[in-house]
């Protein structure tokens, strides 16, 4: 039997036309970024851009060219009043008879580009109730509003991984036939894991439940959890998010104390809150320290916030060692 292509499966998804059209806009621009990271240095858009973003980070060429492929992708469809990127210093306008806004990161784990590892994009589509003139009060809605959410993997194959509050779905990239077909639904992460997913080179900075819980996976069979753990981190979230949600494991970007001013490395709008509502179709628990990360009321398009997500038995733990 033939897989369903993105569109067919879209139809069948009950959300309107002009969402339609926002999610398969967003799919056909991954193909063209999948095919500028495909061609890497012989089209000479490896490297450093040369400029910070507004998180003062080191931008790379392919994160500039995904961004204005995006932004130019998206800011030609009626549908859309306007677009937040992590590489956009403000709200950008569209079309202000647009009903959709999005957020993207372009490129998420753009410091893998250079050793050639995976790298993704993520999106997140909102409702817009504004008119007028495009403000970015209209962005800070929680992540429990958004419309449709997703990433796409550029690894050994091209997956685009999607949400419309329906569950989840999964379609590769046919590079035959340049079109993504459905190859696996109803995704779901199992309650409890001997999987973890952490930078633990900051395990120092962590607050005392993180390191206590961290420790107790460490410990293994020999403490307190009586089995052995294993570690997997790729450093994209994208790919460490995928991986979560074809095997199951918990993942966390933990706040720590070399920025205490800054909540975490993860940003809200375009990071934490679309995946973590994919997460949670796929019955996942999705957390900060002091909540569900879906209920929290943005402030700032670029907010960043720390994250606990995946297998619920493991988050649960995890969030109440921090409440004690
Ligand atoms: P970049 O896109 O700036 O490379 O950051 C990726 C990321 O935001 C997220 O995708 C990873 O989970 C995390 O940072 C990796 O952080 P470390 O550099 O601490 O491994």
């Amino acid at each position: 039997m033939p897989y369903p292509s993105l569109p067919e499966a879209l139809s069948q998804q009950d959300i309107d036309t002009d969402l339609q059209t926002v999610v398969l806009q967003l799919a056909d621009t991954s193909i063209a970024i999948s095919q500028a990271l495909a061609k890497g240095a012989l089209a000479g858009v490896l490297g450093a851009a040369g400029a910070e973003n507004v998180q003062g980070e080191d931008q790379k060429k392919l994160d500039v060219i995904a961004n204005d492929l995006i932004k130019a992708a998206l800011a030609k469809l009626p549908a859309v009043r306007g677009l937040a990127s992590e590489e956009e210093e403000s709200v950008v306008a569209c079309n202000t008879d647009g009903r959709y806004l999005v957020t993207f990161d372009p490129l998420d784990g753009s410091s893998n580009i250079d050793i050639n590892s995976m790298v993704g994009t993520i999106f997140s589509v909102l409702e817009s109730s504004g008119s007028g003139e495009v403000t970015e009060a209209e962005f800070l809605q929680p992540g429990r509003a958004q419309k449709a959410a997703g990433y796409v993997l550029y690894g050994p194959s091209v997956m685009l991984v999607l949400s419309t509050g329906k569950g989840v779905t999964m379609f590769t990239l046919d590079p035959d036939s340049g079109s993504y077909l459905l190859t696996a639904g109803n995704v779901a992460i199992p309650s409890d894991t001997n999987e973890f997913s952490v930078n633990m080179s900051n395990q120092r900075h962590w607050a005392s439940g993180m390191q206590r819980y961290i420790g107790e996976l460490m410990a293994g069979k020999d403490g307190p959890r009586g089995k052995n753990y294993n570690m997997r981190w790729v450093a994209a979230m994208v790919a460490d998010v995928h991986r979560i949600l074809c095997r199951g494991g918990l993942f966390t970007y933990p706040w720590d104390d070399r920025k205490p001013e800054q909540a975490g490395k993860l940003r809200l709008m375009y990071e934490a809150n679309p995946m973590g509502f994919l997460v949670e179709q796929a019955g996942g628990e999705v957390w900060t320290p002091e909540g569900k990360i879906l209920d929290i009321q943005p402030d700032h398009i670029h907010q960043r916030v720390p994250v606990i997500l995946g297998a619920a038995e493991e988050v649960t733990t995890c969030v109440s060692y921090h409440q004690e």
